[in-house]
């Protein structure tokens, strides 16, 4: 039997440069590493697991090639025409599917995935990317703030709508639902967004700045389509997919029909821990970010090293340079950081990440002592600080609110 899966292995083979290369992390049970390979290589390009009465010469050159493999590290090189044109779920249910179940793993971890020009070039990629959303809100020189009213969920419209107003009042750009508020019965979408939208409006104009609200559209697909839509009419630039819950296929047709409606997409990526924590077993968020970008997301949570949430500073700072870095035709996709965070925290955020990021705050702005206007203004006198280069501690001698705010949280990094 090995023999079959062993004809998946072409050690120091060179894979051509329209070839999709995958790394898995393989931890064999009870077969060798090469046995195990083959068998990832075979069940996930079109073999099963015995030897079949014919393999004509056409289907063999679609035969996947174990091509590296270095201790639990493996490299395989997919033939393209294995992948249907722009279609995701089809790639993970290759990729990412069947594999992670053989009973010859102990665990199977997809690390990483290089995709060709040659597949790339079927998608679209962000709408706005980080030019074009800076471009909408009007904000070019400073981190873009988001917060999420907090409780997570229990207000009712008008409660909501008076959060939005002190957030935005105090300075915030993105006011962003959480990620299990959409339409439920003491908030319903259309409700809820027709009265932001009115507050939104107002606060422009009492401010001057630009603000945009990431409105949670997250439900079956004809619902998200039929949200977005109500989102375009009401004029606001963005919706707010959870795009692990909805799923791969929702989420292409969102950004289908975001690009015909020009509103850009908040991803968030509530679940992805459920299989990209373990690192013996499941997903490297890593795959989750380009195939995110590749979809056409503008903002991705990507972590904040620093706060509540797990995640190392190393993989946060590698997830927002995939978000950023030149990649053929894409844009770039603006990471956000997020969980946890609160102005005590804004300099480790921004050292770690860069300016070119989203900051959201709920806890860190409605927890603030005096309330959510005053956390608002807090957390950006703490940006302010950080972007001329001024320690908090200085800056709070002449900025009351962020001294309220050090004075509660200090340099906490919530566990
Ligand atoms: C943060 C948050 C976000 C997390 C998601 C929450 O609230 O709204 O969903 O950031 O994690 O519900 O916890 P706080 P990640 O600002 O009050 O922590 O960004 O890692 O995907
Ligand atoms: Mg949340």
């Amino acid at each position: 039997m090995t023999e079959w899966y062993l004809e998946f292995v072409k050690l120091g083979y060179k894979p051509s440069d329209d070839e999709l290369i995958c790394l898995f992390r393989v931890e064999p049970d009870g077969v060798s590493i090469e046995e195990a390979a083959g068998r990832v290589a075979s069940e996930s390009s079109v073999g099963t697991w015995t030897t079949l009465a014919k393999l004509p010469e056409r289907i063999r050159r679609l035969m996947a090639k174990v091509y590296e493999i270095d201790g639990n590290y493996v490299k395989v090189a997919y033939p393209i025409d294995l992948f249907e044109e722009g279609n995701i779920p089809q790639l993970l249910s290759s990729i990412a599917g069947n594999i992670f179940g053989m009973r010859a793993l102990k665990n199977l971890r997809l690390e990483d995935v290089v995709f060709p020009k040659e597949y790339v070039k079927h998608f679209r990629g962000p709408k706005f990317g980080i030019d074009g959303i800076r471009n909408v809100l009007k904000v070019k020189d400073r981190p873009l703030t988001a917060t999420v009213p907090k409780p997570k969920v229990g207000f009712d419209v008008d409660e909501y709508a008076e959060v939005a107003r002190e957030a935005w009042m105090g300075g915030i750009d993105l006011l962003k639902d959480d990620e299990n508020l959409t339409g439920q019965s003491f908030i319903r979408f259309e409700k809820r967004i027709e009265r932001v939208m009115k507050i939104r409006d107002e606060v422009e104009k009492e401010t001057g700045e630009r603000k945009s609200y990431l409105v949670n559209i997250t439900s079956d697909c004809r619902e998200m389509m039929r949200r977005a839509k109500l989102v375009a009419d009401y004029g606001n630039e963005y919706v707010m997919v959870d795009i692990i819950t909805a799923g791969w296929s929702a989420l292409q047709s969102v950004r289908d029909v975001c690009e015909e409606l020009n509103l850009a997409i908040h991803a968030h990526r509530a679940m992805h821990a459920a299989f990209t924590r373990n690192e013996r077993h499941g997903i490297s968020f890593g795959v989750i970010v380009k195939l995110s970008r590749l979809i056409g997301v503008d903002n991705l949570h990507v972590g904040t090293g620093v706060g509540k949430m797990a995640g190392k500073a190393e993989e946060v700072k590698r997830y927002a340079e995939l978000c950023r870095k030149e990649w053929y035709h894409l844009k770039p996709v603006f990471p956000v950081s997020s969980g946890g965070l609160h102005p005590g925290l804004i300099p480790d955020v921004i050292d770690l990440l860069g300016p070119d990021i989203i900051i959201q705050a709920g806890g860190g702005v409605h927890g603030h002592p005096r309330g959510t206007y005053y956390g608002a203004v807090a957390l950006r006198q703490a940006i302010e600080a950080k972007m001329k280069g001024i320690s908090l501690e200085e800056y709070a001698e002449e900025h009351k609110e962020l001294r309220e705010a050090l004075e509660k949280w200090g340099h906490l990094r919530p566990k």
